[in-house]
């Protein structure tokens, strides 16, 4: 490793000691991704082997009204806009009702924060996706959202997720995060929850017994330091908490936002956060690689960059589309994600939210052999 001046990272890697902050700039000054995804994919298959997970899950957006006005998102109309939107309960049920002939898993349900929904509507969402599909595990409500349900339900947050768990919420995404500076959140999303109150949201929720995955929205504004503090940040809560199941690093998309000058991320940073993160967190037990912010292409070479989760089948995605653009159909088959993953040597697992196993997967004779 003398060539990329990651020696010490590299003894550190090898023993099982955890990295510090200057190792995180390391990680990020060199030039030679090689020889990081080389240790990240060493820490990966210490964790998790050969294995790859996925879900066959779908995403509802109930609505896309929002008075945060974050100048990364392209998703929002703010509350008077025409083109908002709210879905009832039976569109609700509906759209979880899609594709009934997949087995589907997860539900994903996340939205804008919109001030005119009641607190019982939250619980309505929850219980009619239940009800529309019993058996499935509902993914729902990032830590911004349940800070507005609690401030609508104007009670003690834990009596709230009391209230969703009861309704049927079996853990929660880890969207709203973005990074952890507070000079990025007074320029990107000022009337967003604040950082420290994220992670109390994030505590109470561990507390509560309900685990979550956690984001870091990358290629916008923010600097190096400001992803390895947030990196840094993450492994410190899941010290104290142990409740987060995954991380995701989001490539940020420029289109429709008010940062539409900037450029989209390559494939070189995609697969540059994954590895970091996999190096960083080092008690964190997944890392995802979303397909559909990194293109399936790159998804699977960061299953050799420290990844060992795709996320899923996923229809309709709308958080990165701008408003009035119709192209929110994106879809990858059963079939497509496991040929994806057994192209690249590895073992597809297939799980539900929570990441217990679904399905085992017998690998093909041929990929025994190679690994
Ligand atoms: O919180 C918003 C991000 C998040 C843009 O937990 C954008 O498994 C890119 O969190 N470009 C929502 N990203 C999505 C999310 C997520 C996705 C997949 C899996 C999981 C999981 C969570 O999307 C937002 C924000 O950070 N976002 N605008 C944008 N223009």
């Amino acid at each position: 490793m003398a060539v990329s001046g990651l020696d010490k990272v590299y003894q550190k890697i090898l023993h099982g000691i955890r990295l510090d902050f200057c190792d995180g700039l390391a990680l990020y000054q060199t030039r030679d991704l090689t020889s990081v995804a080389f240790l990240a994919n060493l820490v990966r298959e210490r964790m998790n082997g050969n294995l790859t997970y996925f879900v066959r899950n779908l995403h509802i957006n109930y609505t896309n009204i929002c008075n945060k006005g974050c100048k990364f998102c392209s998703f929002y109309a703010p509350p008077s806009d025409p083109r908002g939107y709210v879905l009832s309960i039976q569109d609700i049920q509906d759209r979880a009702r899609m594709h009934d002939e997949v087995p589907i898993r997860e539900i994903h349900i996340v939205a804008g924060i919109n001030p005119k929904l009641p607190y019982q509507y939250y619980l309505d969402v929850v219980r009619a996706v239940k009800d529309a599909r019993p058996g499935v595990q509902v993914k729902a409500f990032t830590m911004i959202e349940l800070a507005q349900i609690q401030r609508v339900a104007d009670k003690p947050l834990e009596e709230v997720l009391a209230d969703l768990r009861a309704a049927g919420l079996d853990c929660c995404p880890g969207g709203g995060a973005e990074v952890f500076s507070d000079r990025v959140h007074e320029e990107l999303f000022r009337a967003k929850l604040d950082n420290e109150g994220w992670f109390d949201v994030t505590r109470a929720v561990h507390r509560a017994g309900i685990r979550s995955n956690v984001t870091m929205l990358y290629g916008h504004i923010e600097t190096v330091e400001e992803k390895v503090t947030h990196l840094l940040h993450i492994r410190e809560l899941q010290d104290e908490t142990g409740g987060f199941m995954c991380f995701v690093p989001l490539a940020f998309d420029p289109a429709g936002t008010d940062l539409s000058h900037l450029p989209i991320t390559t494939g070189y940073a995609d697969l540059r956060e994954i590895a970091i993160a996999r190096l960083l967190l080092d008690n964190m037990p997944h890392i995802k690689a979303f397909w559909i912010m990194t293109t399936p292409a790159v998804a699977q070479l960061a299953l050799w960059y420290g990844a060992d989760d795709l996320d899923g089948t996923v229809t309709h995605y709308e958080i990165t589309h701008a408003l009035g653009d119709n192209s929110h159909h994106q879809e990858l088959r059963h079939d497509q994600l496991l040929a994806m993953i057994r192209e690249t040597g590895r073992q597809p697992i297939e799980r539900d939210a929570l990441y217990n196993p679904v399905t085992h997967i017998p690998l093909a004779t041929s990929e025994i052999e190679t690994r």
